[in-house]
């Protein structure tokens, strides 16, 4: 496969773009090599500046559910540009996707729209603290909520990725108030609160990880971690910025049937427009200004043709069998993968949920941050690049999810598993 215009567009971009990305995840540092710059997407396939085409299970980090430039989106947001790209002012769509927002998920009983998952998070944060009067938060190893000051202690994703300690520049007073717990032990929560709970203003999770690559909470921990929370007066909230409109229309919290007291959505909610949003329980949404004192703003909140985008995504959505067929393509996959596997005799571990799902190079089971980093990072590197030389597009690092989309139908799983076949295949020779 010949990637010169990507190479040459990639030398340029390092002059002027920081690592020459504008996402450190983007670049290949957890797979070596350098990064592919694309020119299209169209359904499940992306085409790179090289004219080389990839089945793809990035899906943009999440948003992509329905495929690159899925028509009904596209004519939605030409449709609300041509009346204006922003107004900064309140909107009828806006307050009619707040509505469909709340019917879908009845945990959340107002929301405020952000335009991005990041700002979604660090608005909860302050949120949580504002009303409790607690200045403390909860976060789980290996969890990412965006790059938020609060969150950038023992997170996932890239900082994972790139091995890098925790973030220069976040104060250390700052720092200090994040604590972290493991994920999937409740013990050690519990320890935490009965020592620090009424200092905790919340505990903040990924219901299912995916920023550690997949990890799938065991059985009643969320549930477990809920009851902790009430016990301690800790506001219990869901990052559902991949999981939300994904695992199911309601996400992770209609999945597990679990009612967290704040949730935070982007990704999937914008339908690959910039758009995040919190929101949860009336009395503590109440106080976000102008409502009550918990300051948050934003010039392009709600911006019309990022909700435009939103509103015809969330209504494909609800077209009747859309998660079964998702569940069913997305199992078809991992079925596939781990079958290919252990054709080849290559020991893998493969944690899904839904639509999200991770191949973890190490044959013991992956359930936490210690567990995952147990996996063979370099022989993912030589698995993912003898897959996008057959024209595959995973997320460049072992601590990533992969995201199936709903354009992904059987010619693409078959196109899928025949790379996979070559790939573990090539891994086997070479060790
Ligand atoms: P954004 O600010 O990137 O929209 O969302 C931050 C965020 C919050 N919460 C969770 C659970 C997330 O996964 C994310 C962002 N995820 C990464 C992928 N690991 C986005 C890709 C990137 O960083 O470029």
């Amino acid at each position: 496969m010949n990637h010169a215009h990507s190479q040459a567009l990639f030398s340029r971009a390092q002059a002027r773009i920081p690592g020459g990305v504008n996402s450190p995840v983007r670049a290949f540092r957890g797979v070596g090599g350098d990064p592919i710059f694309f020119r299209e997407g169209a359904g499940a396939w992306l085409t790179d500046v090289d004219g080389n085409r990839y089945v793809d299970l990035v899906g943009s980090w999440g948003p992509l559910i329905l495929g690159h430039a899925y028509p009904p989106i596209i004519d939605a947001i030409i449709d609300a540009a041509k009346r204006g790209t922003t107004y900064g002012a309140p909107t009828a769509a806006e307050v009619e996707f707040a509505e469909l927002i709340c019917a879908t998920m009845p945990a959340v009983e107002m929301v405020r729209l952000v335009s991005s998952g990041t700002e979604a998070t660090v608005a909860a944060v302050r949120v949580a603290r504002g009303f409790t009067g607690r200045e403390f938060i909860l976060k789980f190893e290996g969890c990412f909520h965006g790059a938020g000051d609060p969150f950038l202690v023992k997170a996932g994703s890239g900082v994972e990725t790139l091995g890098l300690p925790d973030s220069p520049g976040v104060p250390q007073a700052l720092a200090k108030l994040t604590l972290t717990a493991p994920f999937n032990d409740l013990g050690a929560v519990e320890r935490l609160f009965a020592e620090k709970g009424k200092d905790i203003a919340c505990a903040i999770i990924e219901p299912v990880v995916g920023n550690m690559g997949v990890l799938v909470p065991k059985p009643g921990y969320l549930e477990g971690l809920q009851a902790l929370c009430q016990k301690h007066g800790v506001l219990f909230v869901m990052d559902e910025v991949m999981t939300g409109f994904r695992l199911a229309r309601g996400g992770a919290q209609e999945l597990y049937g679990l009612k967290p007291d704040l949730t935070t959505m982007a990704k999937v909610i914008g339908g690959g427009m910039p758009l995040g949003a919190y929101g949860g329980r009336a009395d503590i949404m109440s106080k976000v200004a102008p409502a009550g004192p918990v300051y948050q703003s934003g010039t392009l909140s709600g911006n019309p043709v990022a909700v435009a985008a939103g509103m015809a995504c969330l209504k494909a959505l609800a077209a009747p069998g859309t998660y079964k067929r998702l569940e069913e393509v997305s199992r078809m996959l991992a079925e596939g993968l781990a079958a290919e596997a252990k054709a080849a005799e290559v020991p893998v571990t493969i944690n899904r949920v839904g639509s999200m799902l991770t191949v973890f190079f190490t044959s013991e089971a992956v359930y936490d941050y210690p567990t995952a980093k147990k996996a063979d990072t370099a022989r993912f590197g030589r698995f993912f690049h003898a897959m996008l030389n057959e024209g595959v597009y995973l997320p460049p690092s072992q601590f990533e999810a992969a995201f199936v989309s709903l354009a992904i139908g059987e010619p693409e799983v078959a196109h899928v598993l025949a790379a996979a076949r070559k790939a573990f295949r090539s891994l086997g020779k070479t060790g």
